[in-house]
């Protein structure tokens, strides 16, 4: 059984990604020193690979690799692989699902919410005019926290902020029973959802579904004044819409750490709003040490005929 590692959509990306691919191979070599691993463009012949190593593939890749037996995913995310039209229907895909990353997204988000409840950044501005006015911090008990999306990110990172004392409330695609979190689930469950979150976490995988869904629309129906933080995608957000709900006071501030486009553009909005806070799509990056074994695990299951773990609902896209 061979691998293919299929890193970078194109030329430009290969070489920004470089540095993930001389880690993947150095911990697949050191997992099985005589493996037989073939890199993009590299492949020989495609009828020998059985198993893909994937992050943003060329597009149309899968297709032309007739024996391809699993994808994997080289993050959490599986939007990448999605996003190829061309991709087979009847293998099956796996991603990445590390504690490690669990405990990166949700120390991230408790971070993000905590400097927005606590105010800091009004304390920071308070400090540079030497202004000492002791106007009350919100209470945390009149801000509640949504949390978009209920997987084991989500879940992990609800937990975490309902232990702290937050509270908390979730919105899911299908219906999920958390202890102690009230949870709303569907479209039609969104409106009330929103209408109760002073402070928006997106953690929702990106699909057909959830694309574009903080759109005007949605941002309106938040309560007046209220928090975005977004660490899933950035094509969750209409970036447009979120100019416009911040610059109207409908929203008094974002944290974003995705974006439509990566790396940010220079001249893009966003970098110089002063309502924006932005970091380079690192609340939680693919921790290799602890991913690629996983992958290993999946890879020696296939060969073995077993299923592979950790697979995607391929119909619904996650
Ligand atoms: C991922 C990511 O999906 O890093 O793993 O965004």
């Amino acid at each position: 059984m061979i691998i293919a590692l299929l890193i970078g959509r194109d030329e430009q990306e290969r070489e920004r990604f470089q540095f993930f691919l001389s880690s993947v191979l150095r911990i697949l070599r050191s997992l099985q020193p005589d493996l037989d691993l073939r890199v993009y463009p590299d492949l020989g012949d495609v009828n020998d690979i059985h198993f893909a190593i994937a992050w943003r593939a060329p597009l149309g890749i899968f297709k032309t690799l007739p024996n391809l037996r699993c994808i994997a995913s080289l993050g959490a995310g599986v939007d990448h692989l999605f996003a190829d039209v061309k991709l087979p229907q009847n293998i099956p895909i796996v991603r990445v699902v590390d504690p490690a990353m669990s405990m990166e997204i949700t120390q991230y988000v408790v971070a993000s919410v905590l400097f927005r409840l606590k105010r800091f950044d009004h304390w920071e501005e308070s400090q540079l005019q030497k202004v000492w006015v002791r106007e009350p911090p919100f209470h945390f008990l009149d801000q509640t926290v949504g949390v978009m999306g209920l997987g084991f990110l989500g879940i992990h990172a609800a937990q975490n902020l309902h232990n702290l004392g937050v509270k908390i409330i979730g919105w899911s695609n299908s219906p999920k029973h958390l202890n102690g979190i009230p949870t709303y689930a569907g479209m039609e469950e969104l409106k009330d959802f929103l209408a109760n979150s002073h402070v928006v976490v997106c953690l929702l995988p990106l699909t057909p579904l959830t694309r574009h869904i903080l759109n005007s629309q949605n941002l309106s129906r938040l309560p007046k004044g209220a928090y975005l933080i977004n660490l899933a995608r950035g094509a969750h957000v209409v970036e447009a819409d979120l100019l416009a709900a911040l610059d109207s006071g409908q929203l008094s501030g974002a944290r974003l750490d995705v974006f439509e486009e990566e790396p940010l553009p220079p001249q893009h909005p966003f970098w110089s709003h002063g309502k924006i806070r932005i970091t380079p799509h690192i609340a939680a990056v693919t921790n290799f040490a602890t991913a690629v074994p996983q992958i290993f695990d999946n890879f020696l299951r296939v060969t073995a005929g077993m299923t592979p773990i950790n697979t995607v609902d391929t119909s619904r896209g996650y």
